[in-house]
């Protein structure tokens, strides 16, 4: 494999041990150590990844110890009447709302009770490595009817999200919405709708769907496309879109009062789905997008990729009202009922008029004052070429497909850019652990993001402080596009 000439991968004791197991592995980058005679990589577990979680803890002296207990297990869920197979947290599609305030130290005591490996990745926590739930990377896979306890401080307010980051296991059932409240910071809002989005598979599996579209004997994919997506709109035709786990036809119904302001955080938890999402009769105002703030911009609808996240506040009208979100290019859509007041709920496959125009998209954002990164010239700058094809259907970075990768190679208290170039025909949900980026623009404006469209034939550059040291897988949201190996990692070495 390509490799960069001065950099030598080696086998670490805990990779060795892994494989004389009989495991195979080719990508354990938290146990690979990058030597060239001066450098090598800062394992997950170590004490200069482990210095970031002390300082953050002493950043917060009164946080709270704050505990759940997460099991994730096979389980019968009922969607829209149809008894489907699903894995699931503690019963629930999606999973529990798990909700902390800013600084606390959480304990999640997760038990393993499926047929298979898995983790839990906390998606667009600051957190420290080893808990980040990348298996092979930051942590060995939890086996089967194992117990392990992610233990982490957030250390920023805002809607962030958990899911299994093992094999596909997530288009199963396995995420759920985490709301981190900031306690200095009292609501400004009346109430609030979390709103989880997804895609879902009834009679097959994601394993099934990835078999039959990496083999060319299936019948061909529909053509699925979207201007606003700049090109293919997506690898899979699902049955059902779903809001908090409900489809169209068994709606979730959220309740307000007229007048009244309500935060909307909306989540987009599904495998191969962008959403077109709109209140109907209604404008929404976006104030954060992956938990940090931006300047607020009124809009009719909004775009949001797989992983994304974005919160908006709307003052409510009297009625009854759909939101709506349309799988962007695949001719459905997701749909949930507000209730304000009396009236006849609308026909699951209404069309508000706010969906008809150009929704909003991180070129419409600008952080807001106190979230934007100083402006300050790179120590570093990391290419990574998105690459890949529907067929045969392989997707990779840098030419390579994980779990084989060369790492891209920081340092702590680095300002690296990493620059994301789209050379595919379908744009790619591109997230990285550990951090939130930002947006690179000269002025420093660009909004702060975990998880990024990049459209096709886009190149998109983001600004990363480097200071929350250890390995950081860095991948393509879609899971069908990781699962074929479009990722690489982040590697901080010392
Ligand atoms: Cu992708």
């Amino acid at each position: 494999m390509p490799r960069r000439p001065e950099l030598d991968v080696q086998l670490s004791r805990r990779q060795a041990l892994r494989l004389g197991a009989g495991v195979a592995l080719l990508g354990f980058a938290g146990a690979c150590s990058i030597t060239d005679g001066t450098a090598s990589a800062v394992e997950p577990d170590s004490p200069q990844a482990r210095a970031f979680a002390e300082a953050k803890a002493r950043q917060f002296p009164l946080g709270k110890r704050v505990e759940f207990d997460l099991r994730a297990a096979p389980e019968e869920v009922d969607v829209g009447g149809a008894r489907c197979a699903a894995w699931l947290y503690d019963g629930q599609l999606p999973g529990p709302i798990l909700r902390v305030n800013v600084g606390d130290r959480v304990r999640v005591l997760f038990r393993n009770r499926l047929p298979a490996e898995s983790t839990v990745h906390w998606h667009g926590i600051a957190i420290r490595n080893y808990m980040d739930g990348v298996p092979d990377v930051t942590q060995p896979p939890i086996p089967a009817g194992s117990e392990f306890t992610y233990d982490f401080i957030p250390p920023d307010p805002g809607t962030y999200w958990y899911h299994t980051h093992v094999d596909l296991q997530r288009g199963r059932g396995l995420y759920g919405a985490l709301i981190v409240d900031d306690p200095g910071a009292p609501a400004d809002w009346d109430a609030e709708f979390v709103v989880v989005l997804s895609d879902w598979l009834i009679g097959r599996t994601p394993p099934q769907v990835f078999d039959d579209l990496r083999s060319s004997t299936t019948e061909a994919t529909p053509e699925m496309t979207s201007p606003a997506l700049g090109g293919d709109a997506g690898d899979v035709v699902y049955p059902m879109y779903l809001v908090n786990g409900k489809p169209p036809v068994d709606p979730t119904t959220f309740m307000a009062r007229p007048g009244q302001h309500v935060v909307v955080r909306i989540i987009n938890a599904s495998d191969d789905t962008a959403f077109r999402v709109a209140l109907g009769d209604h404008r929404m105002t976006v104030t954060h997008t992956d938990g940090f703030p931006v300047e607020p911009v009124d809009t009719d609808s909004v775009l949001i990729g797989m992983g994304e996240r974005y919160d908006a506040t709307v003052v409510m009208r009297d009625g009854v009202f759909p939101l709506v979100a349309k799988a962007e290019g695949k001719g459905a859509q997701a749909f949930a009922l507000v209730r304000t007041g009396a009236g006849c709920p609308p026909n699951p496959t209404v069309a508000p008029d706010e969906l008809r125009g150009q929704p909003l998209t991180i070129a419409d954002l600008n952080a807001a004052e106190g979230a934007r990164l100083p402006t300050r010239e790179p120590d570093t700058t990391l290419l990574a070429t998105l690459g890949g094809s529907m067929d045969p259907y392989n997707w990779m970075i840098n030419d390579q497909a994980y779990p084989e990768y060369t790492p891209l190679t920081v340092r702590e208290g680095q300002r690296a850019r990493l620059v994301y170039t789209n050379t595919t025909a379908m744009y790619h949900p591109i997230h990285l652990h550990g951090h939130t980026f930002a947006v690179s623009r000269a002025d420093g404006s660009g909004p702060r993001k975990d998880t990024v469209i990049v459209l096709p034939g886009q190149t998109l550059a983001t600004d990363i402080e480097a200071n929350n040291p250890g390995q950081w897988i860095t991948h393509c949201h879609n899971d069908y596009h990781l699962a074929a190996g479009m990722a690489t990692i982040f590697s901080y070495v010392s």
